[in-house]
């Protein structure tokens, strides 16, 4: 070998094992890195006391299923006292149970019997905004000299107008004007949601203290509501009429955020093993890692969209590829030992993950769900399952805006007819990414209602097929979606190969199948994902010969891989490991 060649041999293997490196030196080890959230949406979860409103005593009931399904963290969207403009995301009082849910007691009680069960609890942390409602509010808005004024943020108009033109999400402008001095408020959401003003101390201070009241009860950590949110940029300048389509990018990682997560972080959770995951939407993947940076001491998880909402824009869906898709959980992979990723195809604010991502139709549903189970469970990161999906739920199909509730879809129904799109249209689309799709009642048997209620009536209506897909019928059947995914979270458990192993996609560029590798210091796993509903011949690097099967959603026949090259059946699942 003459000397260049050498040289670059070597750059080159020095080069590699530096990329080695980086992927193969192990995280620190967090419990919250090893264990699968299972969200709760307490109002459609169970209803024990035939409201036809999910609640707290419900939730109690079914702590045996989630044992039962192996899930080891929950996590309980708000179940604050709220007048429920936004279904609990406008806390009217943080510190008391949200009547319909039931009282404090029946908290505690269901805390205590996760516990019993050994699965963590993580509950939301709305603080961006409050409920009108709230007595802050209510103080804040009767005069300019109220001591709770600037626990929100006050403006006055401009000519007559709101101080700027920022837009609600929820349809409208983010300003109301109100009170008697005739200053206008900021609400990022709803006009029932008013915006706290995180530059007051005194409000920090505030959060601080109700953080600490839920943790000192137990709680394992909190999930927090649009927390790139909180710091505004004090200018409040107009948008133009680009940055005005998205706003989210102007709200979001305002001047001052990692001064108050650090704030937050010192102050309240370096001071219990608590778990911190936050909604970030708005940002870039760069601005996103850097909450998470466990060096830097602000939060410890960023549940990003980027993955669950591929070609979403707004309410309008677009097409995605597979591999565009594949790329984003890559990128989301792809993080240092100082990172960790999370993994999620839905919550509820999203579409069903079999409608979305599979195949809901009689054929395939049953298969595509599983396949999306796969997917999810064996991926690196932190799994979120959301509550019905490990019995594939699918989208409910919607025939008339009457049949929503979503504050959403009410508030911008309007604004999005008068820009020209048809009713149609519109629902087309709802159909497909409205966010009541995920809040339907859990369907737990053939009953009426679904079981979920002793009612006659439910807040938002039942799917029809809940005859077919209920969790009586999947908990029946050996070859269910929900047994499916307990195998997988069984398999995962405790499987630090699966859990902290390195993550490789096989096939990037492939427009059927999602191929991939986790490799760990004992094991290596293959994944083989055949995500559409033809047979694919699907060719395999020779190494992987001899790979023994572990799972699969089909036919258990392909017990080894004998060949390199996989006949896969359409929507089929694979796992194989080296040994
Ligand atoms: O969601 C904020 C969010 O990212 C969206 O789902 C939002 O509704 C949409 O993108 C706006 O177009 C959180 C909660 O998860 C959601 O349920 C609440 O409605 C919202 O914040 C306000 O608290």
């Amino acid at each position: 070998m003459n000397t260049k060649l050498l040289a670059i041999t070597f750059a080159v293997t020095v080069f590699s094992a530096k990329v080695n490196f980086a992927q193969s030196v192990t995280n620190q080890k967090k419990w919250w890195k090893e264990q699968v959230v299972y969200q709760i949406y307490p109002r459609s979860f169970k209803d024990s006391d035939g409201d036809g409103i999910g609640d707290l005593k419900g939730i109690t009931s079914k702590l045996d299923y989630l044992k039962t399904l192996g899930v080891d963290i929950v996590w309980l969207s708000p179940h604050f006292d709220s007048p429920n403009a936004d279904n609990g995301y406008d806390i009217r009082d943080y510190e008391k149970v949200m009547a319909e849910f039931g009282t404090m007691k029946d908290f505690d009680e269901m805390l205590a019997g996760l516990k019993k069960r050994n699965i963590k609890l993580i509950i939301d942390l709305v603080v961006n905004h409050s409920s009108d409602e709230h007595k802050w509010f209510q103080e804040s808005k009767s005069s300019k000299r109220s001591p709770y004024r600037d626990y929100y943020i006050w403006r006055q108009g401009k000519d007559g107008h709101a101080p700027s033109n920022w837009p609600s999400f929820f349809g409208g402008p983010a300003w109301e004007k109100a009170g008697p001095d005739g200053e206008y408020y900021l609400h990022y959401f709803a006009k029932k949601q008013p915006d706290l003003n995180w530059e007051n101390p005194k409000l920090r201070e505030e959060v601080y203290s109700i953080m600490k009241f839920w943790l000192d009860k137990g709680v394992d950590g909190f999930r927090m509501d649009v927390i790139p949110l909180i710091s505004k940029n004090q200018q409040f300048p107009d948008f133009d009429s680009i940055t005005i389509q998205h706003p989210e990018f102007m709200y979001a990682f305002g001047p001052r955020l990692h001064e108050y997560l650090k704030e937050m972080n010192s102050k309240v959770l370096s001071k219990y093993d608590a778990m911190t995951v936050g909604e970030v939407f708005g940002g870039t993947p760069e601005k996103t890692n850097l909450l998470t940076d466990e060096r830097r001491k602000e939060i410890n998880l960023a549940f990003s969209f980027d993955v669950a909402r591929v070609g979403r824009n707004n309410w309008y869906q677009n097409k995605w590829t597979l591999p565009e898709w594949k790329k984003l959980f890559t990128i989301q992979s792809d993080l240092d030992q100082y990172h960790w990723p999370t993994v999620f195809l839905s919550n509820h604010d999203n579409p069903r993950t079999v409608s979305k991502f599979g195949d809901d139709s009689p054929a395939f549903r049953v298969q595509s769900a599983k396949l999306l189970a796969m997917l999810i469970l064996m991926q690196r990161g932190t799994a979120f399952l959301y509550q019905g999906d490990e019995i594939g739920m699918t989208n409910y199909p919607f025939t008339s805006f009457s049949q929503f509730d979503d504050v959403e879809i009410k508030g911008n129904y309007k604004q999005v007819l008068a820009s020209g799109v048809t009713a149609e249209k519109y629902l087309a689309e709802l159909n497909k990414s409205g966010r009541d799709h995920a809040r339907t009642p859990m369907q737990w048997s053939a009953d009426k209602q679904a079981g979920f209620t002793t009612g006659d009536k439910s807040w938002l209506a039942v799917n029809p097929n809940y005859k077919e897909i209920n969790v009586q019928n999947e908990l029946e059947n050996p070859n269910s979606v929900f047994n499916f995914y307990k195998q997988l979270l069984a398999i995962r458990k405790g499987n630090n190969d699966l859990i902290y192993g390195s993550y490789k996609d096989l096939a990037p560029d492939h427009n059927a199948v999602f191929a991939f590798t986790r490799t760990g210091k004992n094991n290596e796993y293959l994944v083989v994902l055949n995500m559409s509903g033809q047979k694919v011949a699907f060719d395999l690097d020779a190494k992987f010969k001899n790979y023994k099967l572990v799972i699969a959603n089909q036919s258990l026949e392909k017990t080894t891989l004998s060949s390199t090259t996989l006949e896969l059946e359409p929507w089929e699942a694979l796992m194989y490991k080296s040994h």
